[in-house]
């Protein structure tokens, strides 16, 4: 079983402008949509279109549940919700226009989760979690949510012995790297945050790769490189027109792990979720992208391996 862990859910609202955006101006919207926010359930949300068994866990504001409950079921997923009283799941505003040159994302910083609703989150890991599973922990945490609370899951997965994959920034991916799970996936921004200047990419990753046994490096548009058991993986993503870039890394994450659960080898993994994220590219909304276009750009996708990381 594959749990998805999501600590600061959202409600995309995503807005198309046919013109280029522009401040100082009304941008008039010609398409708008709203979609599932939140990195776990976007993981959540590709595992279970590649028919792959999984659960997302995630906090959510009691206000609000129903509209979150919503779109979860509009897309399938099957969910545990960790409800906090008095609190709204946050908004995030993703803006696009005919510019092609990426969306822009606004998000509210979600409500802070009492120690009760963490421990209900903490509890149905101690019940259900087992050592075959597969625990993937993504995105920001929730304001004042501490590292410490963190580790608290953390330990509690490591002792049951899941394999961890976490795909965080800042403080939680330092405290993810201290606590040595299995699988992160900084990209260009939060690797320059992780290591001291003047360190090359191919040093830090070593160096990662040293505490953590598989790291993914997401070069967004211009792929990937992981490091996985000693071998390098540079991964070339084919070129798309893109429409919405959002949720595209985290739709990479969660094709990763099907792969892996159908039994593929890292490197068919690495390219067929590299095909899954330039299909979600290719989307308006956050979550979307289509499995057979998915193939397509896998077979656009080259792989070059190398020892080390040469
Ligand atoms: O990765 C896409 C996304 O999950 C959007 O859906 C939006 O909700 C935002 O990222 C939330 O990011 P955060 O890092 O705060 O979890």
């Amino acid at each position: 079983m594959i749990y998805t862990i999501t600590f600061n859910p959202a409600i995309d609202h995503i807005m198309y402008a046919s013109e280029p955006l522009t401040k100082r101006k009304n941008n008039r919207v010609s398409e708008k949509a709203l979609d599932l926010g939140g990195k776990g359930l976007h993981v959540s949300h590709a595992l279970t279109q590649l028919q792959i068994e999984n659960c997302a866990l995630t906090y959510a504001g009691a206000e609000n549940e129903a509209q979150l409950v919503s779109l979860l079921k509009q897309r399938e997923l099957r969910y545990e919700l960790f409800l906090e009283q008095d609190a709204s799941t946050r908004d995030t505003f993703v803006l696009m226009d005919s510019s092609g040159e990426g969306s822009l994302m606004v998000t509210e910083h979600g409500f802070a989760v009492s120690r009760e609703t963490h421990d209900m989150l903490w509890q149905f890991l101690l019940r259900h979690a087992a050592t075959s599973d597969t625990v993937i922990l993504s995105g920001s945490l929730p304001p004042g949510y501490s590292q410490d609370r963190l580790k608290e899951i953390l330990h509690l997965l490591k002792e049951k012995q899941c394999l961890i994959a976490c795909d965080f920034s800042g403080e939680a991916l330092r405290t993810a790297i201290t606590e040595k799970v299995d699988f992160i996936k900084p990209n260009e921004q939060e690797l320059m945050e992780l290591a001291p200047s003047g360190e090359t990419v191919e040093k830090q990753l070593s160096l990662l790769n040293k505490t953590v046994r598989y790291v993914v490096f997401s070069r967004g548009k211009r792929g990937c490189t992981a490091l996985i058991d000693g071998d390098c993986f540079h991964v070339s993503a084919p070129k798309v027109k893109e429409r919405n870039d959002t949720g595209a890394g985290d739709i990479f994450v969660g094709a990763l792990f099907a792969g892996r659960e159908r039994g593929y080898s890292w490197e068919q993994s690495l390219a067929f979720a590299t095909g899954c994220s330039a299909s979600k590219a290719t989307k308006m909304t956050s979550a979307d992208f289509d499995v057979e276009e998915a193939k397509m750009f896998r077979a656009k996708t080259l792989v070059k391996i190398t020892k080390g990381v040469g």
